[in-house]
């Protein structure tokens, strides 16, 4: 917090986080998916033989890429493979708890028939709405639906990056009531919705009126109670993002944790945050031709796990190609991380900070509100010894391995600190320990 306060009307409009239950439904689910869908899928990255090595999402910005062309494609988007219960099969075993989908890019395409654009699913070969299967699908394997929208529209003619006369104010005022619409067209078609997840609010355009983003959100909450949206929506009456000019967090939840994470519990401030990471270094939607490092499970583990050792959400980024399947890649991802998850989820949902101090082998997580830590194992030491310091005044009661359900027994080495010797010292994925402590005189 800054620590000369000045009076804001748009600034942030609460301290601290949400206490209410849906809040802390979205806190407990720990781990989504993002979907980045839509018509950047069909060049995948490549045009005219070429490849672009910027994000496929991005490719009609690309200067060998015509805008005309770009705006043809949905005449050929046709995911005739789509299986909206497949993904949602698939997302659940991955041990996903909610789902985050591309509505509408930066490109302006919607996913669903919007009666305010014609560029929509409504359009394409496909004709029918590609959210509505989804959302359904989802909600029953028991997965939460968030919507990501774009504030950015490259289609909409009334888009201005910036006003710079009479004239764009008029078209900048004429895309407020655009973007209203299309929101409430959303909550109103799909009301099982959790919350939204905005982006590409960077724009002077957008950032230069907090009074509207400000009095958006509200109305949003008005329509729909209990949403949760994060802090990209929002600016101040100053132009101040995510933090108002106070260094107060607006919205629900720190949403600027893209394809990084905190180090320390001091970087997130006490806020509820969530990261959103992808696969490769920087791909979105669907490429052909991964370039660079690929994460792995285990890389992927490690970040959805620190994650929640530092009180935040984690999702993970999938690309489906134009026909409505997953790559490979991907799928086996999903296997992996599902299998990790199957057996040692339980450290992952209603995950918290656990407070104990940091060791070299891992993360601790404390499940909320109770006395169960587990400590998840990434590095295992040469001596296959783990040490656990306690806080004061908590003791160690017992210690057990998720998987195989074994007892190890923890050594008194010191005052509150313990080595918990582990059977094996090899292992090809991270090993959880429950732990049994308890806190008193
Ligand atoms: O420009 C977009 C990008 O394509 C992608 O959608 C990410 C997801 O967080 N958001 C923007 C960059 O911040």
């Amino acid at each position: 917090l800054k620590k000369d306060t000045i009076a804001l009307i748009h600034g942030a409009h609460r301290m601290g986080n949400r206490t209410d239950a849906d809040m802390a439904r979205w806190r407990s689910l720990r781990f989504g998916q993002f979907i980045h869908w839509g018509l950047y899928a069909i060049p995948g990255g490549e045009w005219n033989g070429k490849t672009y090595n910027g994000a496929a999402e991005w490719i009609r910005s690309w200067k060998e890429m015509p805008h005309e062309d770009y705006d043809k494609l949905y005449r050929q988007f046709n995911p005739v493979n789509f299986n909206p219960q497949q993904w949602a099969a698939q997302a659940k075993s991955m041990g996903a708890k909610y789902m985050i989908i591309t509505t509408k890019h930066h490109d302006g395409f919607c996913l669903w028939p919007s009666k305010y654009s014609k560029y929509t699913i409504a359009s394409s070969p496909w004709k029918k709405d590609l959210l509505g299967p989804m959302i359904e699908a989802y909600n029953k394997a028991g997965i939460d639906v968030h919507l990501y929208f774009s504030i950015i529209d490259w289609n909409h003619p009334d888009y201005r990056a910036s006003l710079k006369n009479a004239a764009d104010s008029a078209a900048g005022k004429r895309f407020q009531v655009f973007v209203k619409n299309q929101l409430a067209e959303l909550l109103q078609r799909y009301p099982t919705i959790k919350g939204f997840w905005f982006d590409g609010t960077w724009d002077d355009s957008w950032k230069n009126d907090g009074a509207f983003s400000d009095e958006l959100e509200q109305y949003l909450q008005s329509l729909h109670p209990g949403l949760v949206m994060g802090s990209r929506l929002r600016a101040d009456e100053k132009g101040a993002r995510h933090f108002d000019s106070n260094g107060r967090l607006m919205g629900d939840y720190e949403q600027g944790w893209e394809r990084k994470l905190p180090a320390t519990i001091d970087d997130v401030h006490g806020n509820d945050w969530e990261a959103v990471m992808t696969v490769p270094e920087n791909q979105w939607g669907y490429h052909a031709k991964w370039a660079g490092h690929v994460k792995t499970v285990n890389e992927i583990l490690e970040m959805l796990v620190k994650s929640v050792s530092l009180n935040g959400n984690f999702v993970l980024n999938f690309g489906p190609k134009a026909d409505g399947t997953y790559r490979t890649e991907e799928q086996q991802l999903m296997t992996g991380i599902g299998q990790w998850m199957k057996v040692n989820g339980d450290a992952i949902y209603n995950g918290t900070y656990a407070g104990f101090e940091k060791q070299d082998w891992g993360y601790y997580i404390r499940k909320a509100g109770t006395d169960s830590v587990y400590m998840v194992v990434f590095n295992i030491p040469v001596s296959g010894s783990l040490r656990v310091k306690l806080p004061a005044r908590t003791s160690l009661t017992g210690a057990s391995v998720l998987q195989s359900n074994a007892t190890l027994t923890p050594e008194l080495i010191g005052r509150n600190e313990y080595f918990i010797h582990l059977p094996n010292k090899t292992t090809d994925s991270p090993v959880v320990i429950l732990l049994k402590t308890v806190t008193g005189e």
